[in-house]
């Protein structure tokens, strides 16, 4: 790109420390959502992204399950809890349900199963433990990427054990790593606001640090689009950055596009894909330590994550198979991609499809899997 329209966009200097291989810092991130030049920031973006990763996206053979809507939590953004065991559309899954959801993909060479809840107040957490045994039990050899922090906090505050006993008590039951859920916006203002009664950003990093040091390795998301401020986007990658500094654990960086049917914040209007578009791509720049940065693409939609890939982006997830959290807040993606369709739709954006599994290891490519009767 031309000096002079870097310049334009009051881009150049960014542009010169990033060739320089020199951090950028909150000033430069305030930039970085100023610009009116899309294509010049997603220009840059894609030149970080092309250093690391060339052509390469990844995705994952995955499959979500969500074994309980019933949350104590009054996060203004949701549209997927249920206060009460017993309210309309509450379900809490018994242990055989839960099992019956991988056991019916268990001939899919699925390679991870991604487990997110709403904070159940009455469930014991040998409900917990035997759900990840009975998992491992059925497929030894898949990744158990579950819980997030809000969750390991919830359960250390419920069973009166440390945030390092809970984390110790699931790896024993087959705990791989952590999803980056919860993150939602580190900034004490905006959670007061929209998740006022669940862990604040201190605790939901300190847990991914304890879990970094016990071996995990971990995502971080950013939920964006609602009330938060660029001040307070900067202020949250900087702090994801700074304790991937201290740890390296974190793999992806996830900003979750914000969906605003059926919560309490349905007055507000959707991020555009511009706006999608320019948080990926900040993300890749600012976030100069964490090697990948994700589209969920149930959370874009398809097309804007197919656009992302040259705007910072090098992974997609994956497969996903049942989704109910963004489904619920009016989603319109499909629930479920097949591995096929994946590869076809990254090949389509000019980009070259990766299988991975949940730690980024290349799984070679394989002939494509039938569906059973
Ligand atoms: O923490 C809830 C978000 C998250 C809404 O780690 C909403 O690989 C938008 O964290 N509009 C859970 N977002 C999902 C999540 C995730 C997704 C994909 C991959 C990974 C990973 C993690 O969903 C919650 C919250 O931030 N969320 N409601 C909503 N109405």
């Amino acid at each position: 790109m031309r000096p002079e329209r870097l310049s334009r966009a009051g881009l150049a200097t960014i542009a010169n420390k990033l060739e320089a291989g020199v951090r950028l810092d909150a000033d430069d991130g305030l930039q970085l959502f100023a610009t009116p030049d899309l294509l010049a920031l997603g220009w840059i973006a894609n030149r970080e992204r092309e250093r690391r990763h060339g052509a390469h996206t990844y995705f994952n053979y995955n499959i979500r399950i969500e074994a309980t809507n019933v949350c104590v939590a009054s996060c203004l953004f949701c549209s997927f809890a249920r206060l009460k065991p017993g309210d309309e559309g509450a379900y809490t899954m018994s242990l055989e349900q839960a099992w019956d959801k991988l056991r019916a993909r268990a001939h899919q060479p699925l390679t991870e199963v991604h487990v997110v809840n709403g904070l159940h107040p009455d469930l014991p957490l040998d409900y917990y433990r035997e759900l990840l045994r009975g998992f491992k039990r059925i497929r030894p050899d898949v990744h158990l990427k579950c819980f997030t922090a809000v969750e390991i906090a919830f359960f250390a505050d419920l069973y009166r054990l440390s945030d390092e006993q809970v984390l110790r008590e699931l790896m024993d039951a087959g705990l791989d790593s952590l999803p980056g859920g919860g993150a939602e916006i580190f900034a004490p203002r905006v959670r007061r606001k929209i998740c006022h009664d669940k862990c604040d950003a201190d605790r939901y990093l300190s847990i991914h640090r304890i879990a970094h040091r016990l071996g995990m390795r971990s995502n971080v998301t950013m939920l964006y689009g609602h009330i938060e401020t660029a001040e307070e986007r900067v202020d949250h990658m900087l702090r994801a950055r700074a304790l991937q500094d201290e740890t390296g654990g974190f793999q992806a960086f996830i900003p979750l596009a914000f969906h605003p049917d059926n919560n309490q914040m349905r007055k507000l209007p959707a991020p555009s894909a511009t706006d999608t578009l320019r948080v990926h791509a900040a993300a890749r720049l600012m976030l100069d330590n964490i090697p990948h940065v994700k589209a969920f693409w149930i959370a874009t939609g398809v097309e804007v994550a197919q656009t992302a890939l040259w705007f910072g982006v090098d992974d997609l997830d994956g497969t996903v198979q049942e989704e109910r959290i963004y489904h619920m807040a009016g989603a319109t993606s499909p629930e479920s991609m097949t591995p096929d369709a994946l590869r076809r739709l990254i090949r389509i954006a000019g980009r070259e499809p990766v299988e991975r599994d949940t730690l980024y290891n290349v799984i070679p490519e394989r002939a494509p899997v039938r569906a059973r009767a």
